[in-house]
């Protein structure tokens, strides 16, 4: 097979944002836009390696990703990458691929992966698209690397390709071609769901969990009912929950990936995943689950729609570690949260004379700290869960998790919940999103804000007869504590003295336009019994209040309501 040199010039904007190259499919259908930045990728991402190197390539089933693998298999080919892992039909969730590059492949190291995802982004011939480069440790390219990657893509003037190279991985197998230059080229077609199944085995008890969702545990059925939003988890979670684990498939929703995700907005939110919330309301179940296109996400319900928030579910999990099979076989040495992230999980490690981190929003900044042991736990307030046995966050992982601490500890997921509070106290949470407002008055908004930040220490405000006492204002920056780089501006920050905070960001993962994102918190201590339990809403609609006078978000974005609250 004959490898082809393709003249072409540089597009704007192939920029990777908080977790790879998102943008509309169009924009991706121009012609050389997908080879241009994958020729990039290999180049940048793989560097030395790229010759005789092997990565997994696959992604969440959304529209385009077919041609993209098409793509990424004569470009491959072209510049001497010696094999490709290909999930079938291109199929592959986030977490079950950055388990395949750590396996490795037939006793031979991976040395990365390409992700076609936008993740929680609508899909469709008008939604998005999305390509992320992951390394050879399985988790997302950090800074540096995107940032070459990015370089690169500026400069580009040619690419290389096997044109006549024409694979079907709609079938498992070996497939062998010879190409130019290079020599022999194989595409490996892997089952999508084995491995990972068969990972999650070694993870968890899943006889335990058997036995609780049967009854056998407690002589009462557990009923579990999630939705997979027609995501990448829905192959997975049947698997997993009904050929492992005894669940009935009627509890599970949609279970087909879909390219267009049946028209929804594949984000596990209280707004996105709304069905399932209503569903869980009317109390025949014990636990709901949803998760994102992807499969990296996840959001936890119990029993009549009780909300666990995401940064309350990671230190739930923290505090029952020994729980899961996989933490009691090793040292559990720290945990981490991204900024945003309410701080619950820090009690926790504080309580068990273990490390904390506070890293910049993206799972990428988790890496260097798993590498190096420091942390086995980490996740952020976007519903995102994950630990040290891949190196992306994982939606079914921490479904899972949630249910082998219920089949330990018996009790409902309100109980653990609550006992939770009891212990800590509690770190009330959310995030209102303005989605899709316009970039111009998004970016003004921050600047106004951002100007104004010296004059706020000290400065007391008050809303709903409540006054806060500003005691840091800055811009978040995080130097990581393993290689020593540098993260600066990655988001505004105002720290009250008694701990609450106000957090602003502009999302790194749209496509059009800006989504402003404010997150609020607030710590109620263990023994105010009056308000440890009440509604979030309620308790922080003071600061919501300070928060949207003092970036004057209506005059900004002329919206007078959040497109989602978390
Ligand atoms: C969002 C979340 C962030 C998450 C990222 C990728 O980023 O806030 O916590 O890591 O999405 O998640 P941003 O820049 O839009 O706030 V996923 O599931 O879309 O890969
Ligand atoms: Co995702």
């Amino acid at each position: 097979i004959p490898v082809v040199e393709v003249p072409t010039k540089p597009f704007a904007g192939q920029k990777p944002g908080t977790s790879g190259l998102r943008k509309r499919v169009p924009e991706f259908q121009q012609k050389h836009y997908t080879e241009n930045f994958v020729q990039c990728i290999l180049d940048a991402g793989l560097g030395s390696k790229k010759r005789g190197s092997q990565l997994v390539v696959g992604g969440d089933g959304r529209f385009l990703t077919m041609e993209a693998v098409n793509v990424i298999i004569k470009i491959a080919a072209a510049n001497g990458v010696s094999r490709l892992i290909v999930g079938q039909n291109g199929f592959l969730s986030t977490p079950a691929l950055s388990h395949l590059i750590r396996k490795g492949h037939e006793g031979k190291p991976v040395d990365g992966g390409v992700i076609l995802t936008a993740s929680h982004n609508p899909g469709g011939p008008k939604g998005d698209f999305g390509i992320k480069f992951n390394c050879d440790n399985g988790g997302p390219a950090p800074d540096h690397v995107t940032d070459a990657i990015y370089t690169a893509t500026t400069k580009i003037d040619k690419y290389f390709s096997a044109e006549e190279l024409s694979c079907d991985f709609t079938v498992p197998g070996r497939n062998e071609y010879e190409v130019d230059k290079y020599g022999k080229f194989v595409v490996d077609v892997i089952d999508s769901v084995n491995d990972y199944v068969n990972f999650m085995s070694t993870i968890f008890d899943f006889a335990k969990i058997k036995r609780l969702l049967t009854g056998e545990l407690t002589g009462r059925k557990f009923r579990v009912l999630v939705d997979s939003m027609h995501g990448a988890t829905g192959p997975y979670v049947s698997t997993l929950l009904v050929d492992h684990l005894g669940a009935d498939s009627n509890d599970l929703l949609r279970t087909v990936p879909k390219p267009d995700f049946g028209g929804g907005h594949p984000d596990p939110n209280l707004t996105y995943a709304k069905t399932l919330v209503d569903k869980m309301k009317g109390g025949d179940y014990d636990l709901g689950a949803a998760f994102d296109g992807d499969g990296d996400r996840n959001m936890i319900l119990g029993k009549e729609s009780f909300f666990v928030t995401p940064s309350d579910s990671l230190a739930v999990i923290a505090d029952n570690v020994d729980a899961i099979p996989y933490f009691r076989s090793k040292k559990v040495t720290g945990f981490a949260r991204s900024m945003p992230t309410a701080g619950a999980v820090d009690l926790v490690a504080k309580a068990k004379g273990l490390e904390v981190f506070e890293t910049p929003t993206g799972w990428k900044y988790f890496g260097n700290l798993m590498d190096a042991q420091r942390i086995a736990l980490c996740g952020e307030e976007s519903f995102g869960t994950g630990s040290d046995h891949i190196r992306e966050k994982d939606g079914v992982w921490a479904f899972l998790a949630w249910l082998q601490i219920l089949a330990e500890r018996r009790e409902s997921v309100p109980q653990i919940v609550q006992a939770h509070w009891k212990k800590y106290g509690r770190n009330v949470f959310t995030r209102y999103d303005y989605e899709n407002v316009d970039a111009a008055g998004a970016n003004l908004l921050m600047t106004f804000l951002e100007a104004q930040f010296p004059a706020f220490v000290g400065r007391q405000l008050s809303a709903n007869g409540v006054t806060y006492k500003v005691a840091v204002a800055d811009n978040f920056q995080y130097k990581d504590p393993i290689d020593g780089s540098v993260a600066t501006k990655q988001g505004l920050r105002l720290v009250f003295e008694d701990g609450s905070r106000l957090v602003f960001r502009l999302s790194g993962t749209g496509s059009a336009g800006a989504t402003i994102r404010l997150y609020v918190d607030s710590y109620i201590p263990a023994d105010d019994a009056q308000r440890l339990c009440a509604p979030a809403q309620d308790l922080l609609k003071p600061l919501v209040l300070i928060a949207l006078d003092l970036c004057k978000m209506e005059q900004f974005t002329n919206r007078t309501a959040p497109t989602v609250i978390t």
